[in-house]
């Protein structure tokens, strides 16, 4: 595995890639270019310049998260066939640059959804949590703005104004979308990209979705092992592969994720490796990385990472907000520097046991 650190870029970012370069251990980045909307084609040159800006502090760009997928595609519009076209566009320049990964997701209308960006817990960190109860009594539009007071004036990913402000069409578009359809969506989106992403070895790298169960009464098709394999043999190319985000899936306590990993060998490209401790059935709370912290044995995973000869890009995921720092809920420096440190470590320690 290669050990990396997500950054939205200059400007974006609360978090300078001068920190991140002193990580121990850190291979390189996952970012994006965090101002382009979903539809819009990617520019050679802005790319080559991410790439400089890693470069200069010796960072590998190692992925792309997200490019992200327009709702046209993802609800079947007609003018969809446009949109993909603008997406293999965004491929080939990406692959012009020697990318080789992208993460996206094809959730409707949302990306991640939470209650709450920062819960206080006991020692006075504040973390992401997720009530099913109070997503029910919101409605989406109401939602939208109270993520948006949330964001401590941080723009958070999934969660553009500018895609908010149209929350009411946005619902409109899927409302004779059911899951089949949406499946369908999706495999039709992914027949027409794999031709661009075996050109350039690009391997694509969907992301549950996040919680892992419908929310607005939208349709989510990425919820577990199940469905993921679906999609494996419905587009069965090993450039069509998956992001296996530890916390979204483990929001449903019912996915079995040592287990997932172990099915998915040689599909997982990508790994998003955090914790959290489930309250009740549809509320949970984010966590530090270590095991103790939450309900998961991070250890399993790790390993079952190492024995399925994972060999990807893996970035510690939320971290609490910690230090007084000043961040983007879930994405500051301290806490998901503290997860790199320790999913390394866990690395090592599997790897040396292993050569006994
Ligand atoms: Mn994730």
């Amino acid at each position: 595995m290669r050990m990396t650190f997500r950054w939205f870029g200059t400007g974006f970012d609360s978090v300078p890639l001068r920190y991140i370069a002193q990580i121990p251990g850190l291979h390189g980045v996952i970012t994006t270019l965090y101002d382009k909307q979903a539809g819009e084609t990617w520019e050679r040159s802005r790319i080559r310049s991410l790439k400089d800006d890693c470069a200069e502090y010796g960072l590998a760009l190692d992925g792309i998260e997200s490019v992200n997928v327009h709702d046209a595609i993802k609800s079947g519009l007609p003018s969809r066939d446009e949109y993909i076209e603008a997406y293999i566009a965004t491929l080939e320049a990406l692959g012009e640059e020697g990318v080789d990964l992208v993460c996206y997701n094809f959730m409707p209308v949302f990306d991640w959804t939470r209650s709450d960006l920062a819960k206080r817990r006991p020692d006075g960190s504040t973390v992401l949590a997720y009530d099913q109860a109070v997503i029910d009594s919101l409605a989406p539009d109401l939602m939208a703005e109270s993520v948006g007071r949330g964001s401590g004036g941080f723009a958070l990913p999934g969660w553009e104004p500018e895609r908010m402000a149209r929350i009411r069409e946005l619902f409109e578009l899927y409302r004779d979308v059911d899951a089949e359809r949406l499946f369908a969506n999706l495999v039709y989106f992914l027949d027409a990209i794999m031709p661009t992403c075996r050109r350039y070895g690009i391997r694509m790298a969907i992301h549950p979705d996040d919680p892992a169960w419908p929310v607005f009464g939208l349709p989510r098709v990425v919820t577990g092992e199940e469905s993921l394999l679906r999609l494996m043999r419905a587009v069965d190319d090993p450039h069509n592969g998956v992001t296996l985000c530890t916390g979204s899936l483990g929001s449903n306590p019912g996915n079995d994720i040592v287990g997932t990993i172990r099915a998915l060998e040689g599909r997982v490209h990508f790994a998003h490796v955090r914790n959290l401790r489930h309250e009740a059935p549809g509320k949970f709370e984010e966590a530090a990385h270590l095991s103790a912290d939450g309900s998961f044995d991070m250890y399993a995973f790790m390993k079952a990472l190492y024995d399925t000869g994972f060999s990807g890009p893996i970035r510690p995921d939320h971290g609490r907000t910690i230090w007084d720092e000043r961040a983007m809920p879930g994405y500051g420096l301290y806490d998901r520097a503290l997860g790199c440190a320790y999913l390394s470590g866990l690395w090592e320690a599997i790897g040396k046991a292993s050569r006994g």
